[in-house]
């Protein structure tokens, strides 16, 4: 048998923004994706945005039986910055706060431990047009919004974070145009970078200072960088992108200090961003509790064996190039390569590299199209998603036999909810969601799920 400890944290990861629905009313103002969603709809699979999303707003108390028959002991959700405070005047508003309460109660009631995250690429239209993470005055803001939802929520809320994968955003909406506002300015993408990581380390300072007792920590999406071949050329490129895809936001958050072969590149690329020393110590000294590791894929590299011209626009793939391993298992939905081992490989790294912290899995899944191919007597019977699962608890558990730090697996997701501009052309839940009837039903790894996580653990 693959076993867990008794305390291990067994349950899933969703964000406001994917799973509220109620995206314009109840005083909730536009965020980033509301915007965007307006003005070119054509970009989102089906043209399904997210102002309906899985409606937990109006069915949480259903949801949460729904934890509860899947055999969840914790479920984490974001809250919605621009439903909270939803204009730049910062005040607070009264719909979001009754909501809020009403939603983390009604799980609470289940004895499930509820896992907070304060940002998930969710940024409010208000302040993106003042600039986003690229103007420092969001960090203050930032800061304000954590600490309002602290003094609102603490009673509910047993463990915090401060971002859900930060490079996302990052990269995204900075590089890569996958995220609003779709912009390929790489120094700006510097400045955001470090703006969210004064951001995470200041709302930590903030809220110690406030009293904070439970825990806080940072959830970060882990793809180590595999290279090629053992090829100096190729290692060095895997060095390297690991140095901004993996320690760009690890070692800050858990070191409290930028990897100086980082530094190195950003300087000699002239990509400086603006900081004081003052910023540096709140860095230094305000880390991380504990981390949340959110893991789907590996990344493979290659060396780059071209040179860039002079004024070509700054990529991280000057450094090195993504290879297509030849024979990789492959999830072809989400088009993301499925490669259990390098959660092992997460595990060891952090135990020897980043003083064994504690963490845990806080997502892991599997995105799949058109499931109702899979619908047998009435339940779709997903069992690769079961085999997904196992696959990745295996080397978990190995590793933490041999000394990893883990506390917990949680997957993406719970219920099928909407994922960005794929919305709602992968399915990723444990519990079906009918878009048309609203109505959920458990699949087959929903009762798996409520076996593993009863039994901590499951028959190999
Ligand atoms: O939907 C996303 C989530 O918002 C962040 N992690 C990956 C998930 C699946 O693509």
């Amino acid at each position: 048998m693959i076993k867990f400890p008794q305390d291990f944290f067994f349950g899933s990861a969703t964000s406001a923004t994917q799973s509220e629905g109620a995206g314009d009313i109840f005083g909730k103002s536009p965020n980033i994706w509301d915007y965007w969603y307006e003005i070119e709809p054509y970009k989102f699979h089906e043209k399904i945005g997210p102002r309906d999303t899985s409606n937990f707003y109006f069915d949480y108390k259903e949801n949460a039986e729904f934890l509860a028959k899947t055999g969840h002991n914790s479920f984490r959700t974001s809250i919605s910055w621009s439903r909270l405070i939803p204009r730049l005047d910062g005040k607070v508003n009264k719909a979001a706060v009754k909501f809020y309460r009403d939603y983390f109660k009604s799980i609470k009631d289940k004895g499930i431990k509820l896992f907070i995250n304060f940002f998930h690429f969710d940024m409010p239209l208000y302040l993106q047009e003042i600039g986003g993470w690229a103007n420092r005055e969001v960090v203050a803001r930032y800061v304000d919004f954590c600490v309002k939802s602290f003094e609102l929520f603490d009673e509910y809320i047993d463990y915090y974070f401060t971002f859900n994968e930060p490079i996302v955003h990052v990269e995204c909406g900075y590089l890569s145009q996958y995220h609003y506002p779709m912009e390929v300015d790489p120094k700006k993408a510097v400045q955001v970078a470090f703006n969210t990581q004064l951001a995470s380390s200041s709302a930590i300072k903030a809220l110690k200072e406030k009293g904070l007792s439970k825990k806080i920590g940072i959830i970060l999406n882990l793809t180590p960088a595999y290279p090629r071949s053992d090829n100096e050329n190729d290692l060095r490129a895997g060095k390297i992108a690991d140095l901004f895809f993996q320690k760009s936001f690890l070692d800050p958050s858990v070191l409290g200090a930028y990897p100086k072969d980082l530094v190195k590149i950003i300087k000699k690329e002239g990509l400086m961003p603006d900081f004081s020393k003052e910023d540096l110590a709140i860095i230094r000294e305000n880390r991380v509790d504990f981390l949340g590791v959110n893991y789907y894929q590996p990344l493979r590299v290659k060396e780059n064996p071209y040179v860039y011209k002079d004024d070509a626009i700054f990529s991280p793939n000057k450094y090195y190039l993504d290879y297509d391993m030849p024979g990789k298992k492959i999830n072809p939905y989400r088009g993301w390569e499925i490669y259990p081992k390098a959660l092992y490989d997460i595990a060891i790294n952090l135990r020897d590299n980043y003083n064994n912290i504690p963490w845990l899995v806080s997502e892991n899944g599997m995105g799949v199209e058109d499931e109702d191919r899979f619908r047998k007597n009435g339940r779709i019977e997903d069992d690769y998603r079961i085999d997904f699962m196992k696959d990745h608890l295996r080397y978990l558990s190995k590793a933490m036999d041999e000394g990893a730090n883990c506390k917990g697996y949680q997957v993406w997701t719970f219920i099928d909810n909407w994922s960005w501009l794929n919305a709602y052309k992968n399915r990723y839940g444990l519990v079906e969601y009918d878009l048309k009837s609203g109505q959920r039903r458990i699949k087959k790894s929903g009762y798996f799920f409520k076996d593993l996580a009863e039994n901590k653990g499951f028959d190999d």
